[in-house]
């Protein structure tokens, strides 16, 4: 039997009752033009005991095939010549025609071989795109790579590296597989019992429980509290967690929280009732790490914390409180503890309103006999993403608390919280980005139209270019934070660092997000319609990245949350920011190649300068307006710097300048250019609504 490109034989579907139907379909069509003796033959090759070796080249053949029946048409024996192989979907065009593959059978089984129907009930065709592959995320990561060698002490390095290298394998090997399980079975909540009791109780996949396990093993979050590598030992913590991330089911949100709830119990001394759950949520022991909720969320809504939360909270003759309120998005409301808000009833019952009315409690989720600590789950989220997450709407009817803030500080004291869990929000969104980013690349090697792959398509890696210069972006601003936080928490941080780390959380957070939607978003295009397929695992990517730019704090929160870090500075993280900018691109210049990106640093450095001068005297309105402009502008400034700094270290690569040069070419000042054209004005407002609203008869009566 014939093989390889001159082989007629084309693959059959290999069960019985296939071939029974492409016989019958075969002989029943050609029998009016087959001699007797073809019809013998086609009945013989199509007998189940002959073997059909797969042919990937039968379609070229076709074009030819057709040819030749129609001279045998007129003629009562041919001989099979095959042809030139030609484009496959001609080939596929042909056969997809029965009356030519019944021609095609017949010359075929003159020639003693074998053809049968590609596309017929029983066989789906024969060319199958393969699937975009996860290798090692560490080992694909030559900027994470390039980072540590750059940053880490040499005793460090090793075991960091080390450390990565079989985490990374771990997150390709188990992690992968069980996020994608907590997508496929999220979780669901089970109010009453057989017997009629209330028991609210959410069922997550095992799946869920399993990465819980993964997480303490991991020390996903203890390894920031151990401090075994001193002030690196948040990057490593911060590193496992971007490998993390993108495979984990979103189990990265309760690790946030729990990180988050860790730091501020550890800021209070991590004394009296909060030894023990500082414990448990540092804890490497699978079986007493606690997850912790944040619980900040009522029906007026997150954002306006101190107008919207009405919990109060009613002290007790034992020292502890009991809570009364309703909160409105709990997420993985199955964790053990909570940190919440709510408001302190005094001696005459009367509650002090705002955000000095605000204290700090924990909150154990569950008593001692399991039993839900007067709490009832009224139901979960429906959610646009995140559905491996069990989020659900909380009835706190006296639940034991204990307060941890002074009295009306509660703002304050959650917001080193807010700190933690707004940079694994950058975490997510940066690794988020490189994982579509590394999916993409991979695929553009296998995928082959036009004539050629992916990867030889100059517009198509133009694309994947542009991505990958935002993704570099973010990550080098993620690991930035993370090297500030390990050096304030171990008390090496300068006056200069700290300032930066409280500048460009919010920074972060919120840039990173908006970025991480829409190079997802570009990243799926690069799959084709494939990347709209539910199966693929692809479309929960951008849905989970959707978050992003809204819990902890929507952009334009954020936005203000970096002109509160200015005003309650007095202007020294601004300070900070320039003197921080400055000093890395004077390093920067040495390098010839950077001449370009540091000269458009420095030209929007000096813009930014101009800008706010303008805006200090125009007031706080034009502040307010100018906002995310202001943040945006910031943002792209020092992501700039951080990847000109990066390209002038002396191991840095070629992609690393090239990568600083393609960032600094947008606008990286938005707030100066549009402060030229008005955008801040008092007239502004006036105008963005009328447009807004434009004729639309229902809100004119309210404006
Ligand atoms: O809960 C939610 C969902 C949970 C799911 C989490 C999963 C995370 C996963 C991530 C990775 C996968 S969403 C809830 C989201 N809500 C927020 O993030 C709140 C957004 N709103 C704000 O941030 C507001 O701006 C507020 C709440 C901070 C505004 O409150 P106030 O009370 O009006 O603000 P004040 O009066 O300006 O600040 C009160 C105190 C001040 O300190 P003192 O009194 O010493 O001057 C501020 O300096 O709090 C301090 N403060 C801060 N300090 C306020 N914000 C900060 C901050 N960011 N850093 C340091």
């Amino acid at each position: 039997m014939a093989t390889g490109a001159n082989c007629s034989v084309l693959k059959a579907h290999q069960t019985a009752n296939g071939r029974k139907n492409i016989q019958e379909y075969n002989i029943r069509n050609m029998a009016p033009t087959l001699s007797e003796e073809n019809r013998y033959a086609i009945e013989t090759i199509l007998r189940p005991s002959i073997p059909h070796p797969p042919c990937p080249y039968y379609c070229r053949e076709m074009p030819r095939l057709v040819e030749l029946t129609r001279v045998y048409r007129g003629v009562s024996r041919v001989r099979a010549v095959w042809g030139t192989p030609r484009a496959f979907s001609t080939g596929r065009l042909a056969l997809s025609n029965p009356q030519r593959l019944a021609q095609a059978n017949e010359v075929a089984a003159m020639n003693g071989e074998t053809v049968s129907f590609p596309f017929s009930r029983s066989l789906i065709g024969t060319f199958f795109q393969d699937r975009p592959i996860l290798g090692n995320p560490f080992l694909e990561d030559v900027p994470l790579q390039s980072y540590l060698r750059r940053h880490l002490p040499p005793e460090v390095l090793n075991g960091v590296q080390a450390e990565l290298m079989s985490f990374g394998q771990r997150v390709c090997n188990e992690v992968d597989a069980l996020g994608r399980q907590c997508e496929e079975n999220p979780p669901r909540l089970q109010q009453y019992n057989s017997w009629g009791r209330r028991v609210d109780h959410i069922v997550t996949c095992p799946a869920w429980g399993q990465l819980k396990d993964i997480s303490a093993e991991e020390g996903l979050v203890a390894t920031g509290y151990e401090r075994r590598y001193g002030e690196w030992s948040r990057l490593l913590q911060i590193s496992k967690l971007y490998l993390f991330s993108p495979s984990a089911g979103l189990f990265t949100c309760p690790l946030a929280m729990t990180d988050g709830a860790a730091k501020v119990l550890e800021s209070l001394g991590a004394s009296g009732p909060l030894e023990k759950p500082f414990e448990r949520l540092t804890s490497r022991d699978r079986k007493q790490f606690w997850t912790s909720g944040q619980w900040m969320t009522e029906r007026k809504g997150g954002s306006d914390v101190a107008g919207g939360t009405e919990t109060v909270a009613k002290a007790q003759p034992d020292g502890t409180y009991r809570l009364y309120g309703y909160k409105w998005f709990t997420s993985s409301t199955n964790s053990e503890m909570s940190l919440t808000l709510g408001r302190v009833v005094d001696s005459q019952g009367l509650t002090t309103e705002g955000s000095k009315g605000l204290s700090l409690f924990y909150l154990p989720v569950r008593d001692e006999d399991g039993n839900l600590n007067n709490l009832e789950v009224q139901r979960l989220k429906d959610k646009l993403g995140t559905r491996q997450v069990p989020t659900a709407e909380l009835l706190l009817d006296g639940t034991k608390a204990y307060l941890i803030s002074k009295e009306g500080r509660g703002v304050a004291s959650i917001s080193g919280m807010l700190t933690i869990t707004r940079i694994h929000n950058a975490i997510s969104a940066a690794s988020g980005m490189r994982r579509i980013i590394n999916l993409g690349r991979e695929y553009a090697t296998k995928r082959f139209v036009f004539g050629k792959y992916l990867k030889d398509h100059p517009l198509h890696m133009q694309t994947l270019a542009r991505m990958e210069v935002e993704t570099r972006g973010a990550f080098l601003l993620v690991m930035e934070l993370a090297r500030l936080l390990g050096r304030e928490e171990t008390g090496s941080a300068t006056e200069l660092e700290r300032h930066l780390l409280r500048l460009l959380t919010p920074i972060a957070k919120l840039y990173t997000g908006k970025q991480a939607i829409a190079v997802i978003s570009e990243g799926l295009e690069c799959f084709g319609g494939q990347g709209y397929m539910e199966d693929t695992g692809l479309p929960s990517m951008l849905r989970d990245a959707q978050v992003l730019s809204i819990w902890e704090g929507t952009t334009n929160i954020l936005s203000l949350d970096v002109l509160r870090s200015l005003v309650k500075s007095q202007g020294q993280v601004l300070q900070a920011f320039f003197t921080d900018i400055k000093n890395k691109l004077e390093v920067a210049s040495q390098n010839p190649a950077l001449a370009v990106p540091v000269g458009a640093l420095s030209g929007s450095l000096q813009r930014l300068k101009q800008f706010i001068q303008i805006s200090m005297d125009r007031g706080p309105d034009f502040m307010e307006l100018s906002a995310r402009d202001f943040s945006y502008s910031l943002a792209r400034i020092y992501m700039g710097t951080l990847l000109s700094s990066h390209a002038a270290w002396e191991g840095s690569s070629s992609s690393d300048v090239y990568a600083a040069q393609r960032w600094c070419e947008q606008d990286l000042c938005p707030v100066s250019t549009n402060e030229k054209t008005c955008c801040y004005n008092k007239e502004t407002f006036t105008q963005d609504t009328a447009l807004v609203y434009d004729s639309s008869p229902q809100p004119r009566g309210r404006l």
